[in-house]
């Protein structure tokens, strides 16, 4: 069949002919779209002996001037729905394919979405903050030209899964899908990377090698200089104040607010509801954290000079990751029908962290091969990234053990909730000076901070949890001991 060759050259010219000899009569416009079957419109008269075959031989066809929905396809991780956070485009505007569309949160990341498509913009279906499905349209796009519309394959992006190319912003830019998407998952732009593959295709470890850099650039930060201390002197009195004004009563203005659950919010909805069916079994004990206090004192100007911020996290961190090896049980998971346990052979320490949009728990992953310098290093990067609200999803994925860190913010004992398919967590309260006896009797004062672990007690029993907690203690009040197994 003539039809069936067609090439998009030949049904361009075909069109033209069309629109030639339809001008002057009733039709004065008409655009390759009209060829698909079924298009009711008075045009399709004068296309009948055509349409057909050739709407089965170019399928491309269909969307020719037409307004194309534009779907929001598969981001991974399971995720099925998003937040709207911010449209870069308004309707009846121009786009172009790659132009970035807008960004959207999932309860484990941020994606900047980009266009598939050359068109305009006809129609926005969610307004910001709204949640948007995956599967469904997110907008609908004029798509104004035959070279413009969509193809089965994107000439300039290689191997692109309909669930990567929306990171992907224009540029012929050659990696595998794999490696896409780990660029995806650490918000890196695959632009700014230089491949070392054939042809200048970027390999995973190039991906890898660009973290590594992104992630010494933080550490390489400098400490944000100390917040002046307010000048006392000059401040009025509270007495005067007092004196001077007398006591308002205000009505309670405004009105109650009621709004949906949504980001991080939505996720802690999720994981602790799945929590509620775990038994947990609580255990606290008190620390003394004298020696510790005074070595990080000494130890922390060293990191600093290497651009590394070290608390007391990341010895917190190695110390459980020490007593984890001796207990492995608490670095297990377990299958929701409680039928399987699996002992992890990394130690991914998560670590609750006060975001400004709420609790997140990212983790460090491998722990037991990482030196102190390299967890705080990593802590480092973590709580740039949280701060500003773009932790990827693999920073945030396969945990397998948590610390809570309450006591940068206050209190002494907390009940944590665990972290679902993992069975411990502990939560470490404020490090106080209090006054305690030594082991001579003589009173002296210490540096106390109290610990409170939780467990999955269908799986873990108070002993361990104790004997846990006692080997972690012995570390922690005796940071020296720590040095024969360091790794
Ligand atoms: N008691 C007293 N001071 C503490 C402390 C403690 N338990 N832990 C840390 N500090 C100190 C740090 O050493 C640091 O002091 P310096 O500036 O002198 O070094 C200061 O408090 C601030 O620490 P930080 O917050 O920058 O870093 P961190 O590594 O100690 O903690 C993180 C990181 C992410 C755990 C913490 O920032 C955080 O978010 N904590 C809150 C966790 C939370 O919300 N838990 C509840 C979960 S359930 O909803």
């Amino acid at each position: 069949m003539m039809a069936q060759t067609l090439t998009r050259r030949a049904l361009q010219a075909c069109v033209k002919r069309i629109r030639e000899s339809a001008y002057g009569r009733t039709i004065n416009s008409i655009s390759p779209c009209f060829l698909c079957k079924g298009h009711s419109s008075s045009s399709n008269l004068v296309l009948t002996s055509i349409s057909i075959d050739i709407t089965r031989s170019f399928h491309l066809s269909s969307s020719f001037n037409a307004i194309k929905e534009f779907i929001l396809s598969d981001i991974g991780e399971g995720i099925r729905e998003v937040q709207v956070l911010e449209w870069f485009v308004k309707e009846g505007e121009k786009i172009a394919q790659f132009d970035p569309v807008c960004e959207v949160k999932s309860d484990k990341a941020s994606v900047t979405i980009t266009c598939r498509f050359d068109g305009i913009i006809r129609k926005l279906h969610y307004d910001v903050d709204e949640t948007a499905q995956v599967g469904k349209p997110l907008l609908d796009i004029e798509v104004d030209k035959i070279k413009d519309a969509p193809t089965d394959h994107v000439d300039d992006v290689e191997e692109v899964p309909s669930s990567t190319h929306q990171t992907i912003k224009g540029s012929k830019v050659l990696a595998t899908p794999a490696v896409r998407r780990l660029a995806m998952e650490n918000t890196i732009d695959l632009g700014d990377i230089q491949g070392t593959g054939k042809d200048g295709r970027i390999l995973k470890e190039d991906v890898l090698i660009h973290l590594e850099g992104a992630t010494q650039h933080l550490t390489e930060i400098a400490p944000l200089p100390e917040q002046p201390v307010p000048n006392k002197s000059k401040s009025t009195p509270v007495s005067r104040v007092a004196e001077q004004s007398p006591a308002i009563v205000r009505p309670v203005l405004g009105k109650d607010r009621t709004e949906p659950i949504k980001g991080i919010t939505k996720a802690m909805v999720k994981v602790m509801s799945e929590a509620l069916t775990i038994p947990h079994f609580g255990y606290y004990d008190e620390l003394d954290l004298s020696n510790l206090v005074q070595l990080r004192k000494e130890i922390k100007y060293v990191a600093e000079k290497r651009g590394i911020k070290l608390s007391y996290m990341p010895i917190f961190i190695k110390a459980a990751s020490m007593a984890l090896t001796d207990f492995p049980i608490l670095n297990s998971s377990l299958d929701s029908k409680c039928q399987h346990i699996t002992y992890k052979a990394s130690h991914n320490i998560g670590l609750a962290m006060d975001t400004p949009e709420g609790l997140t728990v990212p983790n460090v992953k491998n722990v037991q091969s990482l030196s102190i310098l390299e967890i705080a290093g990593e802590l480092n990067r973590l709580q740039s990234l949280g701060s500003a609200g773009k932790l990827g999803s693999s920073d945030l994925s396969n945990g397998t053990f948590s610390l809570s860190n309450i006591g940068t913010i206050g209190g002494t004992y907390a009940r944590p909730i665990i972290h679902p398919p993992q069975v411990a967590i502990g939560a470490l309260g404020k490090i106080q000076v209090l006054p305690r006896y030594d082991y001579h009797g003589n009173l002296i004062k210490a540096h106390i901070m109290n610990v409170s672990w939780s467990a999955d007690h269908r799986v873990i029993d108070g002993a361990t949890m104790a004997r846990f907690s006692n080997k972690w203690k012995e570390l922690i009040e005796n940071p020296s001991k720590m040095i024969l197994d360091l790794k």
